[in-house]
């Protein structure tokens, strides 16, 4: 399993990237955590930075190569963000897309998110790793604690669903 684990998780650095970390315990089982996460299509129903999402590529809207556009909401230094699905395996719970346009300071951004059952208390952990591109202006350590921010945000919010939804 940790071979396999640090497979999805290596990516290639560049000299002028930063790449980091974030995990997430859930106190919810993979399968009430799995539908959220791999709905490439409706990023939104947990990601709370994201306003709106559309896909714009024809076709099913989850397959490696589909397209999204998203919007997010307003305080942030962003607008609007391409993204594409790289990475999705339904029996291994691997999603991962990259940013290939928008009106944002993330350029290059590349993510992946596995999900993995932790057997002893019956919950689920959460590894979400990236890459991007340090922005002119900015430092390794700045955009690190940007990005780990938002994607902290986003799997907290997602615990929250999660957690909610297995109640009775
Ligand atoms: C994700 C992860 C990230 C999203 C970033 C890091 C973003 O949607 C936001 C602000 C930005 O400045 C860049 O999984 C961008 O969505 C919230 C628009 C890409």
């Amino acid at each position: 399993l940790a071979v396999t684990v640090a497979g999805y998780h290596a990516h290639v650095v560049g000299p002028n990237q930063c790449c980091s970390v974030v995990t997430q315990h859930i106190a919810a089982p993979i399968s009430a955590v799995w539908p959220m996460v791999r709905r490439f299509d409706n990023p939104q129903g947990y990601k709370n930075f994201v306003k709106t999402c559309h896909v714009i590529s024809g076709g099913e809207s989850i397959r490696v190569g589909a397209v999204r556009e998203v919007t997010v909401v307003s305080g942030l230094p962003a607008a609007s963000s391409t993204e594409r699905l790289e990475i999705f395996d339904d029996e291994r719970h691997v999603i991962g897309f990259s940013v290939v346009g928008g009106d944002h300071r993330l350029r290059n951004y590349r993510s992946v998110t596995t999900l993995h059952s932790d057997a002893e208390e019956g919950g689920t952990l959460v590894i979400e790793s990236y890459v991007v591109d340090i922005p002119q202006g900015n430092t390794k350590e700045e955009t690190c604690v940007f990005v780990d921010t938002i994607v902290r945000c986003n799997l907290q919010s997602l615990a929250q669903i999660a957690e909610n939804n297995k109640k009775p």
